[in-house]
């Protein structure tokens, strides 16, 4: 840790320092010092936010040459660098409970009513104030109308909403980090992430890891010492929670091995899923608990180390974690009726990638070495058409870029397909001409642009999309973020039908701001017979990865393999895309893709 002489200099980022300066502001403006002391605070904040690296001021004294700090604030910095803290800091933090910046930070809380809501009422957390909203408690404050309080009733949502979830893209990472870590640092053995990450759901409230050990007081001991920890929240014998830099929590539990398949199917969830499981269980006769399965004719329990054996104690099927959201599986692993979703191994491809072609970070070369290294058959290259100015293609790239597929030849053992991902236009017209489009071995159709079309238009524009014949994929099919865009409005119903009708498959996008299809429409559109593409989206090789998210919401949605495109051979990957083209070629030209004549398939 100290072993570098440069890094033992500063011990924190800069964001980090400004971040303590600010907390320094907030806590002396609440203590009642005048406004020009804390201001100053604010300016150094700034300041340092927009310095260079500080080492270097530091050592040389320069500090106080930065603009907005003086002398005992280049002081604080140079403590704050050096060890972390700040007896003024310290001393401020122990005057009041660092809970409070939470209610500092709620919209609707100037600083006056912060100040009253602490000393009447002891206000000193957002557990505090969510508690005082609840029981009226605010109404018998002065000077606080309903009008202001309904403002900070607001204000207390939007800070949740704001701290709450995190994308599963970043908490697995974090959560595979924590488990190298206690791997590395521990004897804990069964190490997995539990709860909605497990789960794959597309956000997670906190992250919950399981393990097993004999020395259950050292796992927890060692977690709450990992250097991510920013503070711990709880710690007792067997389980602990922390927080990390930006508010991430993390929960570990420490089971008995004997357990573990009671405990872990109890800490994955759903709620829903766990409640059905055991009033079923309770029909049977049975009582489930975390620890262990009572048979109430009898008395004895049954304990497992497998969570296989406790859903098969209370006569069902092994239920995937993906699946245990309460919408059925219950009944169809009591039935035998609970589908084999697709799983990671069973891809043989991966459609959608991007590279330095377009806007990629990795070059073709590079992207199709990495694809081969996945143990992939075969990967389409799928950059982006021209139109709307991005690095797209013009129809000479697009060939060019075939040129220098060829021109690679079988080097890297993978059958790389030329593909492009081709814009819908508003009027669900795409970028290329047919006869451009003819010459791709397959094509993924997207909407990039025009979100805000009517639900009429935007379900004529995607239908119209699927009706052209060399359309192979519908990429990313609500345009959701899954942080900041529900998706664009459309019948849903209606695209999922010509989907099926026309031989459209529809993408199942793994990067994780998308994850689109979302997994309840993706369940929704198998219903119609539809095909699904698990894609990366990957815009450089470390996101090729990145198709493991999209297998995750397919398995949420029962989707089987047999359902997935590149779940299959190449041989029918092709003739997926030529059945489609011969079909609406010949047979049921729409006037959106008549203007091609019969493609000349390229091999
Ligand atoms: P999240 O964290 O909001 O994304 O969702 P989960 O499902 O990870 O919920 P969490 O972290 O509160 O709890 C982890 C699992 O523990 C949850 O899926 C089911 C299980 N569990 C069973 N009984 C209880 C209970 O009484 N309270 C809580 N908090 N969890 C329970
Ligand atoms: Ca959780
Ligand atoms: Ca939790
Ligand atoms: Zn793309």
């Amino acid at each position: 840790m100290w072993n570098d002489a440069a890094t033992t200099m500063v011990r924190l980022t800069n964001s980090e320092i400004a971040q303590r300066l600010r907390e320094i502001r907030a806590l002396m403006e609440f203590a009642g010092e005048p406004f020009f002391k804390f201001m100053a605070y604010e300016r150094a904040a700034e300041t340092i936010e927009n310095a260079p690296p500080l080492a270097g001021l530091i050592a040389d004294g320069s500090l106080t040459a930065l603009p907005g700090v003086g002398k005992t604030i280049a002081g604080r910095i140079a403590t704050l660098a050096h060890s972390g803290s700040d007896p003024y800091l310290d001393e401020l933090r122990a005057r009041y409970p660092s809970t409070l910046l939470e209610v500092l930070a709620v919209q609707g809380v100037g600083m006056k009513t912060a100040q009253q809501l602490f000393e009447r009422l002891g206000v000193a957390s957002l557990a505090d104030l969510e508690r005082a909203l609840d029981e009226g408690a605010l109404a018998s404050m002065p000077r606080l109308g309903a009008k202001s309080i309904e403002n900070i009733r607001r204000g207390v949502l939007a800070y949740q909403g704001r701290t709450k979830r995190t994308p599963l893209g970043t908490a697995l990472p974090l959560a595979r980090e924590a488990i190298a870590f206690l791997r590395a640092m521990t004897d804990a053995a069964d190490l997995v992430p539990a709860g909605s990450v497990r789960r794959q759901e597309p956000t997670v409230g906190d992250v919950d890891i399981v393990c097993t050990s004999a020395n259950a007081a050292d796992v927890v001991t060692a977690f709450t010492a990992w250097e991510r920890a920013r503070s711990v929240l709880a710690e007792g014998p067997t389980k602990a929670s922390i927080w990390l830099e930006g508010g991430l929590q993390i929960d570990l539990r420490v089971l008995p091995a004997e357990l573990y398949g009671n405990l872990l199917q109890h800490f994955t969830g759903s709620r829903e899923h766990n409640i059905q499981f055991r009033e079923l269980a309770v029909r049977k006769n049975l009582r489930v608990s975390e620890n262990g399965i009572v048979d109430l004719s009898d008395g004895r329990t049954f304990v497992s180390r497998s969570e296989a054996e406790v859903y098969a104690q209370v006569g069902l099927a092994y239920i995937p974690p993906e699946m245990r959201l309460g919408t059925g599986e219950i009944e169809a692993a009591r039935t035998g009726t609970l589908p084999r979703v697709v799983d990671l191994d069973d891809l043989q491809g991966d459609f959608h990638m991007h590279c330095t072609w377009s806007d990629g970070a990795d070059t073709l070369e590079t992207m199709i070495a990495a694809a081969a290294a996945r143990g992939y058959r075969y990967h389409a290259i799928s950059d982006h058409s021209w139109g709307r100015g991005r690095r797209g293609l013009s129809p000479d790239d697009l060939r060019a870029q075939r040129a220098q597929v060829q021109a690679l030849g079988d080097r890297y053992g993978i059958r790389t397909l030329c593909a492009a991902e081709v814009d819908i236009r508003a009027d669900g017209s795409l970028d290329y001409e047919d006869e451009v489009l003819a010459e791709r071995d397959l094509v993924i159709a997207s909407v990039h642009s025009a979100f805000a079309q009517s639900r009429e238009a935007m379900t004529a524009r995607l239908i119209r999309a699927c009706e052209n014949p060399y359309v192979t994929i519908i990429g990313h099919p609500t345009g959701r973020n899954i942080e900041t865009f529900a998706g664009y409005d459309f019948d849903h119903d209606a695209v999922f039908a010509a989907a099926a009708r026309t031989g459209t498959a529809l993408e199942i996008d793994g990067q994780p701001s998308r994850l689109d299809l979302p997994s309840q429409l993706a369940r929704r559109a198998r219903e119609f017979g539809v095909t699904f593409a698990c894609d990366s989206d990957a815009h450089g090789v470390a996101q090729l990865a990145n198709v493991a998210y999209a297998v995750g919401q397919a398995r949420r949605a029962w989707v089987t393999n047999e359902e997935v495109l590149n779940g299959r051979s190449l041989d029918r990957v092709l003739a997926f895309v030529h059945a489609k083209r011969k079909r609406l070629d010949h047979a049921d030209p729409s006037p959106a893709s008549s203007n091609g004549g019969p493609a000349a398939i390229p091999r």
